[in-house]
């Protein structure tokens, strides 16, 4: 089974990143959030972003939604925590975006079992964490639960494979460039598409 791993397109087309070929090669795709151009031309899951707006999160519903519920494709176990948390203030001028506490989050996440995707747009605190702002009670799900697999995006960040414990840790925010993961689940490889945009 191939998965296709993405974040952050925002207004940009998934066809004008992802190859048609790659689209048509892989069995669903996971969403780390930010993408204004719902649906996905493929059956998808994962959680929203600061940036998704309220009509898709709550009517659209083109993405199966994992934001603290688990869900399942196949044989495997989905759950992730959609949003930003409520320190970034400046967000609060939009009214389409919406926020979620920490301290909220960290209470349930606590009551959540173990899942083979743990999906976040914000990040766990040092896991691609370049601002050094990442969430602890995402690292502490991470650690004591042991995803097999913790794909968050959010923000730019170098690097993006990295092990925790027992857990693969994956960043597909393109960050400047047209980035995107493929994770075949048969061999466990983790093919990471990174392709700098031409600059004119
Ligand atoms: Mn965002």
């Amino acid at each position: 089974m191939k998965i296709l791993i993405i974040s952050d397109l925002h207004e940009r087309d998934i066809q004008s990143i992802v190859p048609n070929k790659i689209l048509k090669s892989v069995d669903f795709l996971i969403s780390a959030g930010d993408y204004n151009r719902y649906p996905y031309p493929l059956q998808s899951i994962g959680i929203y972003g600061n940036h998704d707006s309220l009509e898709e999160v709550n009517d659209k519903q083109t993405l199966i939604n994992c934001h603290l519920k688990m869900k399942r494709i196949h044989s495997l176990k989905f759950m992730g925590v959609q949003g930003v948390f409520c320190g970034a203030k400046r967000y609060y001028k939009n009214p389409s975006w919406y926020h979620i506490l920490e301290s909220d989050i960290k209470i349930q996440l606590e009551k959540m079992p173990s899942v083979d995707f743990f999906i976040t747009h914000f990040r766990a605190k040092e896991i691609f964490d370049r601002y050094h702002q990442g969430s602890q009670a995402f690292r502490d799900y991470i650690e004591q639960k042991e995803p097999k697999y913790y794909i968050s995006g959010h923000t730019c960040a170098d690097g993006a494979i990295e092990r925790i414990g027992n857990t693969v840790c994956l960043n597909p925010h393109p960050c400047g460039k047209k980035r995107y993961i493929v994770l075949d689940l048969r061999t466990q490889d983790v093919r990471i598409f990174d392709i700098n945009l031409t600059k004119i």
